[in-house]
């Protein structure tokens, strides 16, 4: 016997709800508290991006973003309950896994109580790292190991038919008998043919992230991988594979045209890997005359004067740049590639073009010292940055450096974390030799508190404001970083205070229709 429960929903389409729970702050992140806690309300665009694949295929999907429309666990589960899924999906990631575990489990017990029975599918990034593990939880009975534009097609037809054997759905994590299977994905993946994600399901003026002075705000990914190999990063060495220019313009038109967005944040891991398609982009968004303001990441040696110009213009407002460390030899050691002396001109011309500069930087990397992390916040203030993010070097999975600590350990925490073995708790770094993890947070802090709290910037950024809510906001953020650092509770960030209002409302009415 291959699969003994297939339920009972043959012949007709699938309903899907796609649930985005609310998720606290872990000790094993790489950010300190506070950054976390101000980083921002975003939407769930990787549900996003299943829903429009699933209703492509013709099926009925919701999305349920519990985390910013503020519903329980039990709000949602009425919510549930009305649409009556024959399957309920989530993202996962693995450091958030063990709480999104938490929400399936108790939406699947409801609805079981009510006569229901829902599968339960998940997907993400941690399917990729872990998915036998993933599936090792009673409560799921389905994973998508990668990408779900053939699986998650496959496998909502393969339930409508009622077919009991699954092992022709591409890419699927599920369970035969005792064991969990991983079925081979035969298929290339070209993300350009995908669907726009479905922002018609998510609340679209609700989103807002740290930096945000216009909305409606949204994100993008507008291409997946990079061709570059650093140690601490999982995008390295995964195939570059770039949207084309004409479907970024069309999401972006869609964006601005139908759901009033007025600023992105293009969360590639490396927008300007391929300049040419930057410049069409640019040019394309110049021609529409799309009233949008954007961000994006890069990195200071894959951009040139007239690229930025040409940015500037088409609405580039932001960039964040992976700039990681003030000694060459660090950045040697990490795979960066990078020559430090590109950071200051690139970053000129981009200032110059009316660009902000934001710098991530790495504290923790091998041979740190009190030192070394001191010359690094230097040489951040030198650079004129206009915001700074300094995060501790984590092993993390699927990248190098995760290789390297498995094998010589013997151990992966994350998947014993993944496998609920695991407690949450700040993670060995073998590489550092002279401090331990209490002082690495502290230098953390110390490096965020000696950047801002210089009275030229203070004063600058405060006359740079647009409005008195994003004052109010970053004058907030820090007060939380110098006053209450470990304060607990990071799920209530408002980028806007009315938003409080609004989310009432929002919640108020989503209840009323959906619960
Ligand atoms: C946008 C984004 C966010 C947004 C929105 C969440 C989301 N993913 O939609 C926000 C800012 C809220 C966010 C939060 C977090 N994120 Co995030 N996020 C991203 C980002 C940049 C883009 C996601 C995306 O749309 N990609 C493009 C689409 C096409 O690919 P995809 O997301 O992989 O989705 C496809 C498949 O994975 C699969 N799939 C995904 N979900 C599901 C669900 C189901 C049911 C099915 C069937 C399939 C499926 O199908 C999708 C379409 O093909 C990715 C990095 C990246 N570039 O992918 C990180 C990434 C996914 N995030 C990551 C992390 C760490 C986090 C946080 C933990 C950060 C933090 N400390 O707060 C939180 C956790 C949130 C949570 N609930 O667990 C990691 C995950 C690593 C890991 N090992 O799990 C990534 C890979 C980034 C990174 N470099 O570290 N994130
Ligand atoms: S850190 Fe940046 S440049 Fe390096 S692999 Fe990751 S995304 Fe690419």
């Amino acid at each position: 016997m291959i699969l003994t429960t297939i339920p009972s929903f043959r012949r007709r389409k699938v309903k899907l709800a796609l649930v985005f729970n609310p998720f606290s702050y872990k000790l094993h992140e790489e950010n300190l508290r506070p950054i976390q806690r101000y980083f921002g309300l975003f939407p769930p665009l990787s549900l996003a991006w299943v829903a429009s694949i699933a209703r492509r295929a013709g099926h009925d999907v919701i999305i349920v973003d519990a985390r910013t429309l503020r519903l329980s666990m039990a709000e949602t589960a009425e919510v549930l309950k009305r649409f009556r899924p024959d399957v309920i999906g989530a993202m996962m990631t693995t450091y958030m896994f063990p709480e999104t575990l938490e929400w399936l489990s108790f939406l699947r017990g409801e609805l079981h109580a009510a006569g229901m029975r829902p599968k339960v599918l998940v997907g993400g990034y941690n399917l990729r790292v872990y998915p036998r593990e993933s599936l090792a939880h009673p409560d799921v009975d389905f994973g998508c190991e990668g990408h779900a534009y053939y699986t998650v097609p496959e496998l909502l037809k393969a339930l409508e038919e009622g077919r009991s054997d699954l092992s022709g759905v591409p890419g699927l994590v599920w369970k035969r008998d005792a064991s969990v299977v991983v079925n081979p994905h035969p298929q290339r993946i070209v993300f350009d043919d995908f669907p726009l994600p479905a922002r018609d399901l998510l609340p679209n003026d609700l989103y807002a992230e740290f930096p945000t002075r216009r909305r409606n705000f949204t994100v993008m990914v507008t291409s997946l991988g990079c061709p570059h190999r650093c140690v601490f990063c999982e995008a390295g060495g995964c195939e570059y594979n770039p949207r084309s220019p004409a479907t970024v313009l069309a999401e972006m038109k869609e964006c601005a045209q139908r759901h009033g967005v007025r600023e992105i944040d293009i969360f590639d891991y490396q927008f300007t890997a391929d300049r040419a398609r930057v410049r069409d982009i640019c040019r394309g968004m110049l021609e529409s005359k799309l009233d949008i303001e954007w961000a994006c990441r890069s990195r200071v040696d894959a951009v040139d004067p007239d690229l930025l110009r040409l940015m500037a213009s088409a609405g580039c407002r932001r960039i964040y740049w992976g700039i990681e460390h003030s000694s060459q030899i660090v950045l040697d050691g990490l795979g960066k590639g990078m020559r430090l002396e590109a950071a200051a001109e690139t970053l000129r011309s981009a200032r110059s073009a009316g660009i902000e500069n934001l710098g991530f930087f790495l504290v923790g990397t091998p041979g740190e010292t009190r030192e070394s992390v001191a010359r690094t916040v230097a040489f951040a203030q030198d650079l004129d940055l206009d915001y700074v993010q300094f995060s501790k070097l984590l092993a993390k999975p699927m990248t190098p450096l995760w290789r390297q600590m498995t094998a010589s350990t013997g151990r992966d925490y994350w998947r014993d974390w993944v496998l609920g073995k695991e407690t949450d708790r700040d993670l060995p770094r073998p590489w550092l030799t002279t401090l331990c993890a209490e002082e690495l947070d502290a230098l953390v802090r110390q490096a965020y508190l000696t950047f801002h709290s210089r009275p030229g910037f203070l004063l600058q950024h405060v006359l740079r404001c647009r409005s008195l809510t994003e004052l109010f906001r970053k004058v907030a953020a820090y007060a939380s970083l110098r006053f209450s650092p470990d304060r607990p509770g990071t799920e209530g960030f408002q980028a806007y205070p009315e938003n409080i209002v609004k989310v009432a409302l929002r919640k108020w009415a989503w209840l009323r229709r959906h619960g």
